[in-house]
């Protein structure tokens, strides 16, 4: 049967992600198999999902906008196939049916599932995005975006318009990696721990540790400007779209509401002053984002209604010049 994240729940009620299935590699070695070429691959996305605006915010921030096409789906999840019942991504029939969403021009596909079935059609996990396209071959490379990131920082520097920046540079990649395994465990998956959790207890453990982890972040920003020293990382990329999402769904949706994110000032100057990083705001869509979290989980949010609030502008001033 075809299923969603949301369905992903352990026998004591704890949200249990599944790991990515496709996990090739593209490289900058012209004879490899996926090599990395101008035009050649391209990035299907939703706004609303942070997975796929962390991959989507290395396109730009590397300038391979050139190099790399891209599509968004619609942000809520719709019928895939009349012969089941399975929710999930699906692409608008015109230009204008959904602002920021695109039909998907180049293999005309109604859904995300139908990307997968055409790369593979005995798939039978679930159709996540981000999913990163050979148009050469006609398949999916990758889907996991920890490894999308990684092949765009470094494999396509030949052509990426700002290959200077590098977000894992080897004198930081021990921090980076140590830094990615408990972020990744208490925020980014943390706030979906809590928000799936069917028991009390799998959600009382989940927000404690979110909790935990979000006043260390608090106090390691409070002596530099960002996780791993005073440059911008893939460490800090990874957070940003957590946090970003954060005061306007996860706080609300989630019932990560114990403390907000604008309550924490390192922190939430720290997302302002991210998101206020060359080419970073265009990969933020809050529209998106609140459509798809309140109005694609029916068995949180039954009637899909869409709060009105807070609005946060995170291009208002911060005050993270003071690291140098
Ligand atoms: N491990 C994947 C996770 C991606 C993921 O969970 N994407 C969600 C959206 S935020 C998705 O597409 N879910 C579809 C579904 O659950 O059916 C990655 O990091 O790339």
């Amino acid at each position: 049967m075809s299923r969603s994240s949301i369905d992903e729940i352990s026998s004591s009620g704890a949200f249990q992600r599944t790991l990515s299935t496709f996990r090739n590699f593209i490289s900058r070695d012209p004879s490899s198999q996926f090599p990395a070429e101008s035009e050649r691959y391209h990035l299907y996305i939703s706004y609303a999902c942070p997975w796929a605006s962390r991959c989507l915010a290395y396109l730009k921030i590397k300038g391979l906008e050139k190099a790399i096409s891209f599509t968004s789906v619609k942000p809520r999840w719709e019928r895939t196939k009349e012969t089941d019942e399975h929710i999930g991504w699906v692409f608008p029939s015109s230009l204008t049916e959904e602002p920021a969403a695109e039909p998907d021009f180049l293999n005309g596909a109604k859904s995300i599932r139908a990307l997968y079935e055409l790369a593979n059609p005995n798939y039978t996990g679930k159709y996540s995005v981000p999913v990163l396209w050979d148009k050469k071959l006609k398949t999916i490379v990758n889907n996991e975006s920890s490894e999308i990131i990684r092949m765009f920082n470094s494999e396509f520097n030949e052509i990426a318009e700002n290959a200077a920046l590098d977000l894992y540079p080897p004198h930081l990649q021990s921090s980076i990696d140590e830094t990615n395994e408990w972020v990744y465990d208490s925020i980014n998956n943390g706030v979906y721990k809590c928000g799936f959790a069917r028991t009390q207890e799998a959600y009382d453990e989940a927000v404690q540790k979110l909790y935990e982890a979000l006043d260390k972040c608090d106090v390691i920003l409070g002596r530099q400007r960002y996780l791993c020293g005073n440059m911008l990382t893939e460490a800090d990329v990874r957070l940003f779209v957590t946090l970003i999402r954060f005061d306007e769904v996860y706080a609300l949706h989630f019932k990560c509401n114990k403390k907000l994110l604008r309550e924490f000032p390192n922190l939430f100057n720290y997302t302002k002053d991210i998101f206020q990083f060359n080419g970073m705001s265009s990969t933020v869509n809050m529209e998106h984002i609140k459509q798809n979290y309140y109005g694609s989980h029916p068995t949180i949010d039954p009637f899909g209604i869409i709060p009105s609030g807070p609005g946060i502008d995170y291009s208002f001033s911060h005050d993270r010049d003071r690291f140098t």
